[in-house]
C-alpha cells in the first residue's frame, strides 16, 4: 500500500509534527497539560487526520514506529513547553490499542524517562476504555507496570465503551476523560448533564480525576464547573497548537 509505505517514510522525511492542546484546571484556570496529538503533512495528499492514518498504522507494525516517534518527540520537547506554558505543566499522550499489547511498550516508555530525565509522573498516558476492553488481563498487566515506572494513566474518550467503573476501579488509573459526545449535549439536553453529574460523582468517589473533552462554549465550561468537574480540554479553551506557539492562560 502506497499510503502505508509514505507513512514508513514520514517520520524520517520530517512530515509528521506534534501539536499540543491545553487542558486547564477549573480551580485554578491554569493550564495544568497539554495532550499531544500527532499530525501528518503528506507532501501530496496534504493534511492527514491521525483518525485515518492510525488505524492504517495499527494494521502492522508501523503504529510502534509512530507510537515511539511520538514518545520521543513529545519528552524531548516538554522543556521548552514548560518555559511557556508554566514550569509545573504536565504532558499528555496517546496510547494505541494495539500499542498496549506490545511487550515493547513499557521498556520503550522506561527508555525516555531514562533518557530525558522526565519526572514519571508529568507523564500520562491516554488509553481509550475499548482498548482496556480488548484483552482486559493483558491491559491490567501493562498497566499496572506503567504505573510502576511512575507514569499516570487516563481512560480516554470515557463513557463510549462498555466498561463500568467497577471494572475500571480495579485497574491502576488516575484520570477519567469523559468523551466530548457527552460534552456537545451540555446545555441542551438535561440527560446528558445528569450523565455527566453521575459520571464525575462515581469517579470522585474512586478518586479518580475528571477531565471534560470537546468544551466548546461557556455555557457547557459553565455547566461543568457547576458539575465540580476538575478539568476542561477544548476548543473554547485551546485549539491544539504548534509548540511554539504556545501561550500562558494562566
Ligand atoms: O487531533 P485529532 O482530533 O485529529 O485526533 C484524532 C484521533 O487521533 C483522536 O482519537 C486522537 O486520540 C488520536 N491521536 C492523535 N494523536 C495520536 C497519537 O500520537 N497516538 C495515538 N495512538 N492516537 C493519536
Ligand atoms: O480521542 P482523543 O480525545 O484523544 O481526541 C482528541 C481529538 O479531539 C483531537 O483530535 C482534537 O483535535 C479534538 N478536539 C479537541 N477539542 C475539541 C473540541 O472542542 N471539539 C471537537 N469537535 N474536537 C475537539
Ligand atoms: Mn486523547
Ligand atoms: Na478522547
Amino acid at each position: 500500500l502506497q499510503l502505508e509505505q509514505d507513512l514508513r517514510d514520514a517520520a524520517r522525511n520530517e512530515q509528521l509534527a506534534v501539536v499540543y492542546q491545553p487542558i486547564v484546571d477549573l480551580r485554578t484556570s491554569r493550564v495544568v497539560s497539554v495532550e499531544a496529538l500527532l499530525r501528518w503533512a503528506h507532501p501530496v495528499h496534504g493534511a492527514i487526520s491521525p483518525s485515518e492514518f492510525i488505524p492504517l498504522a495499527e494494521e502492522s507494525d508501523l503504529i510502534n514506529l509512530l507510537g515511539g516517534h511520538v514518545l520521543r518527540t513529545t519528552t524531548e520537547q516538554v522543556s521548552g513547553l514548560r518555559a511557556r506554558v508554566g514550569p509545573d505543566c504536565n504532558l499528555a499522550v496517546n496510547l494505541s490499542p494495539r500499542q498496549l499489547d506490545d511487550p515493547r511498550l513499557v521498556p520503550a516508555v522506561q527508555d525516555v524517562l531514562r533518557t530525558t530525565g522526565l519526572s514519571p509522573s508529568t507523564l500520562c498516558l491516554e488509553i481509550t476504555e475499548n482498548a482496556l476492553m480488548r484483552d482486559p488481563s493483558i491491559a491490567a498487566e501493562t498497566l499496572s507496570a506503567l504505573r510502576e515506572l511512575g507514569v499516570r494513566l487516563a481512560i480516554d474518550d470515557f463513557g463510549t465503551g462498555y466498561s463500568s467503573l467497577a471494572q475500571l476501579r480495579r485497574l491502576p488509573i488516575d484520570q477519567l476523560k469523559i468523551d466530548r459526545s457527552f460534552v456537545a449535549a451540555l446545555g441542551e439536553c438535561r440527560d446528558a448533564e445528569e450523565i455527566v453529574r453521575s459520571i464525575i460523582m462515581m469517579a470522585h468517589a474512586v478518586n479518580l480525576t475528571v477531565v471534560a473533552e470537546g468544551v466548546e462554549n461557556a455555557r457547557q465550561l459553565d455547566v461543568l464547573r457547576h458539575l465540580e468537574c476538575d478539568q476542561v480540554q477544548g476548543f473554547h479553551i485551546g485549539r491544539p497548537t504548534a509548540p511554539e506557539n504556545l501561550v500562558t492562560t494562566g
